[in-house]
């Protein structure tokens, strides 16, 4: 799908989405499994795993993480902010099947599985990472730098 530099509507979606990632960055696999799950068109614009990274510059962002997601003119940072914004782009059709838990107890659940699996699941594999494997050899990636660009968390 050719996109339209004149589009003035930037929550078409006759856009596709467009993800900033790399493709062993766990938290851009949740958001390329979410989209293909809810049948949502997208594309990935492959990024390097540091900085620099030229094409997030273009987009005026300063935020250091992936993935970042465009959505017409707005950009997403953060999977939760990404996965909240297709949320509510994408309600549950035939086309784009639904996944979110229904029902309060479900939904805690939910909730719990998400923070169970990013804050100590995937926090605790990362201890494990060998500190002389590839990208441990980068500073950038050892010691995050005060001088770094923002966080948003
Ligand atoms: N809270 C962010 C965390 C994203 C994150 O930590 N991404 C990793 C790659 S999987 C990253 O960019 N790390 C580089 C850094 O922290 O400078 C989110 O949910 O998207």
């Amino acid at each position: 799908m050719a996109l339209q530099p004149d589009d003035t509507s930037p929550h078409s979606t006759d856009w596709p989405r467009l993800l900033h990632s790399y493709a062993f960055s766990p938290y851009g696999r949740k958001v390329t499994q979410y989209l293909a799950l809810r049948n949502i068109p997208y594309a990935v614009v492959e990024q390097p795993p540091m900085l620099p990274r030229p094409d997030v510059d273009a987009l005026g962002v300063a935020y250091r993480r992936i993935p970042i997601m465009a959505v017409g003119r707005d950009i997403y940072c953060d999977t939760k902010c990404i996965l909240d914004k297709l949320e509510a782009l994408y309600p549950p059709t035939n086309e784009h099947p639904g996944l979110g838990a229904g029902g309060r107890k479900a939904k805690a659940l939910e909730i719990l599985l998400d923070k169970w699996s990013t804050a100590i699941v995937f926090q605790s594999a990362c201890t494990t990472i060998p500190a002389d494997m590839g990208p441990m050899h980068n500073e950038a990636v050892r010691v995050p730098s005060a001088a770094a660009t923002p966080l948003t968390s």
